[in-house]
């Protein structure tokens, strides 16, 4: 557990115009996460990968591209979850025979399921898989609320050894950790990183940390070692970048100053139905690029 520790890249993918993934630039991606940003890991197969948008073929060429072009360089965590457990299990399975440090899975949705029936879903998943599990909570994008009770449920489940918790509960947040010592608990929202390390939290995954990787790792560092003054200073200007990229739109903006950062001449195009970006994002895009990280 204590090796997973860190702070990861949310793992964003660029796609070809039919909708294929970019090989090429996808390498490119890694290598400027592990190379340039110096992050201890990339969480594979996560939103900001578009995940739920892919089949199950083209998440497992993902998972192989990502270990081929890491290594044993940095950790690797596949977000394997999906409201189709088979396909969550035998993605699970997948992975782990790749020999990704962990696994994560998404609490499924879509449907209204019941706690009993979403912690049999990581009991089915975590027995039929031989690693070490996430919790993925992101009630944002699912619907799906955890309280603590049933987060002590989960964590009581062998292999289940943490919880990437992409909330702005930090009521929670601050029980959960006194509660759960030994549970890694990985914070999401990269807007409030400082916040989380200040709960103690063992580490983070984000999209912004792609692009805005050394700003991070300074906040990180800094906070863990009491120096809330200097981090906040740094998270200021942080989240001056991460408003400007949330207004003219996450993945488009991320997207472009990936590209422009890895000097690929394709454009990082998203998987339709996302929208491709417009003339105008890509300029604006061009600005905050300008401002914030060249
Ligand atoms: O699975 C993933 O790709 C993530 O880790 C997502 C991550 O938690 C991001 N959350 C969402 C809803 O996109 C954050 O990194 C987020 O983009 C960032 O904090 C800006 O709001």
């Amino acid at each position: 557990r204590e090796d997973l520790k860190g702070l990861y890249s949310a793992l964003l993918v660029p796609y070809n115009e039919d909708g294929s993934v970019n090989e090429e630039g996808l390498r490119k991606i890694i290598r400027h996460v592990i190379d340039k940003m110096e992050l201890d890991g990339l969480y594979v197969g996560g939103s900001t990968g578009e995940n739920f948008l892919l089949d199950k073929e083209t998440k497992k060429q993902i998972f192989d591209i990502a270990k081929d072009e890491t290594g044993d360089a940095v950790k690797l965590i596949a977000q394997v979850g999906s409201p189709n457990v088979y396909e969550a299990i035998e993605l699970g399975q997948y992975a782990t025979e790749l020999g990704y440090d962990a696994i994560s899975a998404v609490t499924p949705f879509y449907y209204k399921f019941s706690f009993k029936e979403v912690k049999q879903y990581y009991k089915d998943i975590t027995d039929a898989v031989d690693n070490d599990l996430i919790v993925y909570s992101i009630p944002v994008l699912t619907g799906v609320e955890i309280g603590l009770d049933d987060f002590g449920e989960l964590f009581e489940l062998d292999r289940v050894v943490g919880v990437k918790f992409t909330a702005a509960d930090f009521f929670l947040l601050e029980r959960l950790r006194k509660k759960f010592p030994e549970h890694l608990i990985f914070s999401g929202f990269d807007e409030m990183l400082l916040p989380a390390v200040v709960n103690k939290v063992d580490g983070a995954i984000g999209s912004t940390y792609n692009a805005n990787g050394p700003r991070s790792k300074q906040i990180f560092e800094l906070a863990k070692e009491g120096k809330i003054e200097e981090a906040l200073e740094i998270q200021n200007v942080t989240n001056d970048f991460i408003s400007a990229v949330l207004e003219n739109g996450l993945y488009p903006t991320l997207k472009y100053i990936l590209q422009q950062e890895t000097g690929s001449e394709e454009r990082f195009y998203a998987r339709k139905p996302m929208a491709q970006s417009t003339d105008a994002q890509l300029e604006r895009a061009q600005e905050i690029y300008e401002k914030y990280i060249k």
